[in-house]
C-alpha cells in the first residue's frame, strides 16, 4: 500500500536524515523547508535513490499564509498523508533572560510553538477524515528540564511536550497517533544556528563526548512509525550515553 510522510524542515539535519530513511522504506515524501536549492536537490537524490515521488514545499512554518498556500496545492493522492513529523525548530542565542534578544525570542517561539500548530491544524483533518495518522513532534531534553541561558528555547519546547498530550488526547477518538521524541544533544546544524553561524562555538558545544548524529534520531522516529497499530510510543527520551540530563555530562577534557 501506498505509504506518505510529510517531513517538516527536511533541509538539513533530523529531517533531511528522516526523509532518507522513510524514503529508504518505501514511503512517498512531502518534504519542506525555507531553503529552496537544498530541498529541490534532497528531492532529486530521493527520487533517485529511493524511485519514491518527491514532492518539495518550500515555506515558512512561521508564517500561516504560506503553509495555507502549501496545503492547498496537495491534490488527493498527496492528502493521504500517513506520517507528519513537524521537526522544524531552532534555538537562536543563549543569553541570560535579562540579556535575550526580542526578535531571538519571537523567532523561537513563532516557529517552535506557532509553526508547528499551523502545519498540525491544517494536516490532521485529513488525518482525521481518514481516521488514521501518525503526527511525530520533535520536542527535546529542554521539553522536560530547564538550564541556564536555554529560558525561552527550553519553554517553546515545553510548549510541545504539553501540545504532544493535547494532541494526543483531542486526536484519541480518530485512531491518530501521537509521538513526542525528546533528544539530548544531536550534532547537526542546531548549534551553528543557534550561535548564528559561529562554527568554532558551534563545534565546542560537542567536544569532550560522542553526540548522537541525525541518523541516530531518524532510526528512532522511523521505529516509532512503523510499530504495530494497537502500540503507540507517546514520548520518548533519547540521550547520548555521556549525557545523563540537560546538566550532566560525563566529558573528557
Ligand atoms: P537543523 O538546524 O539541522 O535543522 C532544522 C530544520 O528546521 C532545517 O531544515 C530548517 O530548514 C528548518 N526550519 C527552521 N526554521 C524554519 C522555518 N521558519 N520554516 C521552515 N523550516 C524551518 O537542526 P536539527 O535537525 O537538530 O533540529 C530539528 C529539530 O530537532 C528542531 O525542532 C530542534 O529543536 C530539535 N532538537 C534538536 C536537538 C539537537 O541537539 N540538534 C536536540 C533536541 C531537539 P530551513 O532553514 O531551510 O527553513
Ligand atoms: C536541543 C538540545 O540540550 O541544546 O534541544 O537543548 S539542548
Amino acid at each position: 500500500m501506498r505509504k506518505i510522510a510529510m517531513i517538516t524542515g527536511a533541509t538539513s539535519g533530523i529531517g533531511e536524515a528522516s526523509a532518507n530513511i522513510f524514503a529508504k522504506n518505501g514511503y512517498h515524501l512531502i518534504i519542506t523547508g525555507r531553503r529552496e536549492e537544498r530541498l529541490q536537490k534532497l528531492a532529486e537524490q530521493l527520487k533517485v535513490d529511493y524511485k519514491i515521488d518527491v514532492l518539495p514545499l518550500v515555506f515558512d512554518v512561521r508564517k500561516l499564509e504560506e503553509v495555507k498556500a502549501a496545503v492547498e496545492v496537495l491534490n488527493d493522492d498527496w492528502k493521504q498523508i500517513d506520517v507528519l513529523l513537524n521537526n522544524a525548530g531552532l534555538s537562536i542565542g543563549l543569553e541570560p533572560i535579562q540579556q535575550g534578544g526580542f526578535e531571538d525570542w519571537e523567532t523561537m517561539i513563532d516557529t517552535n510553538v506557532k509553526g508547528l500548530l499551523y502545519v498540525t491544524r491544517l494536516i490532521s483533518p485529513l488525518m482525521v477524515q481518514r481516521k488514521s495518522g501518525h503526527i511525530i513532534n520533535l520536542g527535546s531534553i529542554a521539553g522536560k528540564e530547564t538550564y541556564a541561558n536555554g529560558n525561552v528555547y527550553c519553554a517553546t519546547k515545553h510548549a510541545v511536550d504539553s501540545l504532544n498530550k493535547a494532541m494526543r488526547i483531542d486526536l484519541l477518538p480518530h485512531n491518530i497517533k501521537v509521538t513526542a521524541i525528546n533528544p539530548g544533544a544531536v550534532e547537526t546544524e542546531f548549534s551553528i544556528v543557534r550561535f548564528k553561524g559561529d562554527v568554532e562555538k558551534a563545534k565546542n558545544v560537542y567536544k569532550g563526548f560522542e553526540p548522537l548524529t541525525a541518523t541516530d534520531i531518524a532510526d528512532t522516529i522511523y521505529y516509532v512509525a512503523s510499530l504495530p497499530p494497537h502500540v503507540n510510543i507517546n514520548d520518548l527520551t533519547i540521550m547520548p550515553t555521556a549525557q545523563a540530563s540537560a546538566v550532566y555530562w560525563n566529558k573528557v577534557s
